[in-house]
């Protein structure tokens, strides 16, 4: 008897263990990447692009998988692309801090995907931290000379490496990190910059599924 008792047991923990493991994972993890759960803290000029959101509001846009270029032609902002990104143009300071839950990992090569659009003059100062006291330089995202294009409001991914649809950066020394902050690091005319999305470098076996998933969706939005 007791070994059916054990066995119960057994059978239940195995069932718990698998709905845990099957639960709608992680927030942070969409689409194999760990992405920013939290506005730790912010100051200064913070909106999206056109100004409908502000502040706060504006922050929150950076939050999750990246969610602005629709189109996904690498560009925003074209017509069916949305304004769920926060940054930063004419003048003034402007910083944000994001909160990741599950901590930042320093892995082999570049650790750090940041989808951001900017003008040629775009600089923005990176710092991450542990604990949300101590912070510590990571880089830079600096925007490239004559990669805007003509037309207002449609930015190039500044500084942009060989993923494509990221800027990445190195941690270096650093690991764990839970906290990521930007900071403004330019002002005036080509300088706004505006974040779709701050999260983990896709490991590479990701990436084979993003771009299954994509054809997908270009598949559906095509028979639509
Ligand atoms: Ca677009
Ligand atoms: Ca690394
Ligand atoms: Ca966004």
């Amino acid at each position: 008897m007791k070994s059916i008792n054990n066995l119960r047991i057994c059978m239940m923990l195995s069932m718990l263990v698998s709905i845990v493991g099957v639960r709608p994972a992680d927030a942070t993890l969409i689409g194999g990447q760990n992405w920013a759960d939290e506005v730790a803290s912010l100051s200064g000029n913070l909106q999206n692009y056109n100004g409908t959101a502000v502040g706060a509001a504006a922050a929150d846009l950076v939050l999750g998988a990246p969610d602005s270029d629709v189109d996904g032609n690498g560009n925003a902002w074209d017509l069916v692309d949305k304004d769920n990104v926060a940054g930063w143009k004419g003048s003034g300071n402007a910083s944000v801090t994001l909160y990741f839950e599950t901590a930042l990992m320093n892995l082999d090569g570049d650790d750090l995907a940041v989808t951001v659009y900017g003008g040629s003059k775009c600089q923005a100062s990176i710092y991450g931290s542990i604990d949300g006291i101590d912070f510590s330089h990571i880089g830079n995202i600096v925007g490239t000379k004559g990669q805007i294009p003509g037309r207002p409001g449609v930015f190039h991914e500044p500084g942009a490496t060989g993923l494509d649809m990221f800027s990445t950066l190195e941690f270096g020394s650093l690991n764990n990190l839970h906290y990521i902050r930007f900071d403004r690091a330019a002002s005036g005319q080509g300088s706004g910059m505006f974040f779709d999305a701050v999260g983990s470098v896709p490991e590479p076996g990701t990436f084979l599924l993003l771009m299954i998933g994509g054809l997908g969706l270009l598949r559906s939005r095509e028979q639509a």
